[in-house]
């Protein structure tokens, strides 16, 4: 039996779902080196850090003779409740003279955690699920100023029809407030020109706070973060982390400074749930029923998976084209099918209404009739 996970203070009852699945949560950090991946991970642990990292929780796995993806296994505590988590930290790319496919590893992570749950699931004796299926994967750019590079933008098309993608501008420390915003705009222009469908928190109609929220996030994003290992005197006798200048701190999780609490409430907290349901409605099913439509065998060889790898190596390019086609299909559905929701709810209101409408004008027929048995009654 698997411990809640804390997150039953929610509102919402699907916590039920999610903690029965076992309640984990698993991160991913991907980008170019030395923009502050490592360091992010870190500061995520030492703002949030419930019980120290176990040291057999920390084990690295090996991928390719050169790249090394790292997974630490942590539980986190945000506004008191505790969250088991995977933090998955990869190599940066990018600083090879030849980038192509360099973020082939990440995906073949990513690609292999949904192969390797859908295969437990076909043995359904087995009673614990290792799952370490990606629910977000933040990918970092450099905060250069100007704009999105080729290889950003190729990765996060590859990523974006698998997981939950969340661009964030690295090391916000180093732009001013108004070239991060006019940084923001254009990186928006570009996801948009390219249609990348990054993760986007859903706006509930029904709950007017909450959806004032979501469009605060949106609005916030791509979210600026600074990361630091450090905690500084603010000369008030208070310890600040952020990353010390000579006109001050940047402090991590001043809101005016850094969009890091934004960033950390949105994946711990608010919403941490849609993450972890979209991917499993979302992004295991797309990858599921592609597995299914192709038809092949699963061959495994060493515990490697050539179907797998078949069906998303880049060189078979009708391959990536039609997870990129079911994927579209499979979000332009859910639309669909939220907009049909939403109509319901449109049909039910006016439904009520006009049931309302009837039943006052009923009430008014019987207040009249029983005036007129009183007015009757009177007069004998
Ligand atoms: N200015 C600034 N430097 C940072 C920030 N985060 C990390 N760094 C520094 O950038 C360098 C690379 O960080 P690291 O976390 O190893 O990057 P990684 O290669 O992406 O994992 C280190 O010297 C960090 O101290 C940040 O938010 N702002
Ligand atoms: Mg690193």
């Amino acid at each position: 039996m698997t411990e809640p996970v804390g997150i039953t203070s929610l509102p919402n009852q699907r916590y039920k779902l999610v903690t029965k699945q076992g309640g984990e949560f698993t991160l991913l950090v991907a980008g170019e080196s030395g923009l502050g991946k490592t360091t992010f991970i870190n500061t995520l642990f030492q703002t949030t850090l419930k019980s120290p990292i176990d040291n057999r929780g920390r084990h690295k796995r090996g991928i390719h003779s050169t790249t090394e993806i790292e997974i630490i296994r942590a539980e986190l505590e945000e506004k008191n409740f505790k969250l088991r988590t995977n933090l998955i930290d990869t190599p940066g790319f990018g600083d090879n003279i030849n980038n192509k496919n360099s973020w082939q590893p990440i995906i073949d992570f990513i690609d292999d955690q949904h192969d390797s749950f859908m295969r437990q699931e076909q043995q359904p004796l087995r009673h614990t699920k290792h799952d370490l299926r990606v629910h977000a994967c933040l990918y970092f750019i450099r905060p250069t100023g100007h704009s999105l590079k080729p290889l950003d933008i190729e990765t996060m098309k590859k990523l974006s029809t698998r997981v939950n993608l969340i661009p964030v501008i690295a090391k916000a420390d180093t732009l001013s407030p108004n070239e991060i915003s006019e940084f923001k705009n254009r990186i928006r222009a570009v996801i948009e020109a390219q249609e990348i469908r990054i993760y986007t928190p859903p706006i509930d109609l029904d709950d007017e706070a909450s959806a004032d929220h979501s469009k605060q996030l949106i609005e916030s994003m791509p979210f600026a973060i600074i990361g630091s290992e450090q905690e500084y005197d603010n000369g008030k006798g208070e310890l600040i982390r952020g990353r010390k200048y000579p006109w001050g701190i940047a402090e991590v999780e001043n809101e005016s400074h850094s969009d890091f609490r934004k960033l950390r409430s949105l994946l711990l907290r608010t919403n941490l749930l849609d993450l972890i349901i979209s991917t499993q409605k979302l992004h295991f099913e797309t990858y599921r029923t592609l597995r299914m439509e192709s038809g092949e065998n699963t061959e495994t060889n060493n515990g490697v998976t050539t179907t797998a790898r078949k069906l998303h190596n880049p060189k078979f390019k009708e391959e990536e084209n039609a997870l990129k086609k079911f994927f579209t299909d499979q979000v332009k559905a859910e639309e669909q099918r939220f907009r049909q929701w939403e109509q319901n709810i449109v049909n039910e209101r006016n439904r009520l209404n006009t049931d309302l409408d009837e039943i006052q004008q009923k009430v008014k027929a019987l207040d009249e009739q029983v005036k007129a048995l009183q007015l009757k009654s009177n007069k004998r």
